[in-house]
């Protein structure tokens, strides 16, 4: 007996020894990771990055803990394709068909791609993807509602998955946990249509009177709950979420899969609805922020963030647990829903000093909170490194000891000494997107000339767009209001090369 328990000791130390093979001089190492990704978030949206209107503590103290960068972007200034970017580590708009997604689009992440948490997976980890998924669900004719959504999730490297599919204000409005729809009465199934009404059920457009939200652009087709969403449904009563509690359950569902494996590391995607439109927060935030549901969604937001830590630290997983925090893309005040975010913004700047929001080629387009924590490794502070979240995957890789091919993560730079703030120096350039592909270089922006229109005058939002070429000095006018591209025309020509070149190579790793 004594023989056993010391050669499986024995063992164990082999093991332990094998997790911390060095990797290129730097020891593998393997800590839980929680990337708590917010949707909509702005650059200003929070109070540690500036908001004075409203108190986000438990994000604050996460900045505090760690690190805050201020020049940290998610690859584009929407969802699916800065999701698709930061999953697989090659810029979105170098791959098909990933714009912002339809509720019923198929699953956009080829299956032979490596991936994030099919990455972490080779290194040991249990993965989940929990929350707002809007990357597409089943083979090319679609998710088959009513039975096995296939491929998902699972199928590009995750272990788990309890997901809203795509957006809270497009069809279905329905969990699904790995391949099935959560609730489902199969008496009562599901019929999804992006295309034309279904029977006459009521719909935003015909029915406002039906609604407890209007909408201010679109969101007319199907009604569920008092909200019109975009997309026709009909069925799945059982399996219909409710919109108030959103947050709580994928919060739960996190704090349950943490718990469930905290004895093996593990990487949790939760990526919150909020704060994203329709905004209906639980009625202990409703009304909360002075601010409407937008502000009130941005409290349930610190609400789930102090939760989460709340439970890293009664299980004790608190030290070796890495926390990042960030945004798909930048905020929005009127997304499409008459939710009083225009009438009740007084004072508050979602974007912070910088110029434009979601959809925009400007900074604040692409430019969003991001904080690393990871107590005793990360050195606290602000960091103005410039980084992109189609690093993550690079990166992690680096930390858990996994090597990539030359065709893997093309555009994933492994920027271990900035996220963990032993470095301020980060990448030399990267692309934004937006409606046009743009350069950051240094302290330099270049966003070539481009036809779209000037502005979005639904959101009012700036979008960058304009038919001479742009040339901004971050570094002097990091609000983006003197072109200077008349005055340097070697550096736009440079600049627009270098675009080109990245955009042409497939890779913009050497
Ligand atoms: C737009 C929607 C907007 C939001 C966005 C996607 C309308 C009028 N607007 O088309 O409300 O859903 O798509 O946002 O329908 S994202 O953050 O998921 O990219
Ligand atoms: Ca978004």
């Amino acid at each position: 007996m004594k023989r056993l328990r010391l050669k499986l000791r024995m063992t164990g130390i082999g093991i332990c020894a094998l997790l911390s093979i060095s990797v290129y001089g730097q020891s593998a190492q393997r800590p839980n990771i929680v990337l708590i990704y917010a949707d909509d978030l702005g650059f200003g949206d929070v109070s540690c990055y500036g908001a004075k209107r409203i108190s986000t503590p438990n994000i604050d103290q996460l900045a505090r803990q760690g690190v805050r960068f201020t020049n940290a972007h998610a690859s584009s200034s929407t969802c699916t394709p800065s999701r698709y970017s930061m999953l697989t580590g090659e810029y979105a708009w170098r791959h098909a068909g990933t714009g912002i997604a339809p509720g019923n689009a198929a699953l956009i992440i080829p299956q032979d791609r490596i991936t994030l948490p099919g990455m972490l997976q080779r290194a040991g980890y249990q993965t989940a993807a929990i929350g707002k998924w809007h990357l597409g669900i089943g083979g090319p004719e679609g998710p088959d509602w009513n039975g096995e959504l296939k491929p998902g999730p699972l199928e590009v490297g995750f272990n788990y998955a309890f997901l809203m599919p795509a957006t809270a204000d497009r069809v279905p409005c329905v969990f699904v946990e790995d391949h099935r729809v959560v609730n489902l009465d199969p008496a009562d199934p599901i019929t999804v249509s992006y295309k034309q009404p279904l029977g006459d059920a009521p719909t935003g457009r015909n029915n406002p009177e039906l609604l407890k939200m209007k909408a201010s652009h679109g969101h007319d087709q199907a009604i569920v709950n008092g909200v019109g969403r975009i997309g026709y449904m009909t069925g799945g009563k059982r399996a219909l979420w409710v919109d108030e509690d959103l947050a709580k359950t994928f919060t739960d569902k996190a704090i349950s899969f943490i718990t469930q494996h905290r004895q093996q590391p593990f990487f949790v995607y939760l990526a919150t609805h909020d704060i994203h439109v329709p905004r209906v927060p639980h009625s202990q935030f409703a009304g909360k922020s002075g601010m409407g549901p937008r502000g009130d969604a941005i409290l349930q937001l610190d609400w789930t963030v102090g939760r989460i830590m709340e439970t890293l630290q009664r299980l004790q997983l608190s030290d070796n647990t890495i926390v990042i925090f960030s945004s798909d893309n930048g905020p929005v005040v009127d997304d499409g829903y008459q939710d009083q975010a225009v009438e009740l913004l007084g004072s508050h700047r979602p974007s912070g000093p910088l110029r434009g929001g979601k959809y925009s080629a400007f900074d604040a387009g692409t430019r969003i909170p991001m904080i690393v924590r990871w107590p005793g490794q990360v050195k606290k502070g602000t960091s103005g490194a410039l980084l992109s979240q189609v690093d993550l995957l690079a990166t992690l890789a680096k930390l858990t000891g996994q090597s990539l091919g030359q065709e893997d993560a093309p555009d994933s730079f492994d920027m271990l000494p900035a996220f963990l703030h032993q470095s301020e120096k980060g990448r030399n350039s990267l692309v934004a997107h937006a409606g046009v592909l743009s350069i950051i270089r240094g302290d330099w922006k270049y966003i070539p000339a481009s036809k779209g229109p000037r502005k979005d005058n639904h959101v009012n939002i700036e979008l960058g767009n304009d038919p001479a070429p742009q040339l901004y000095d971050l570094r002097k006018d990091l609000g983006e209001q003197r072109n200077v591209a008349a005055t340097h025309p070697a550096l736009v020509k440079e600049l627009a090369a270098e675009l080109d070149r990245i955009r042409t190579k497939g890779s913009e790793r050497p």
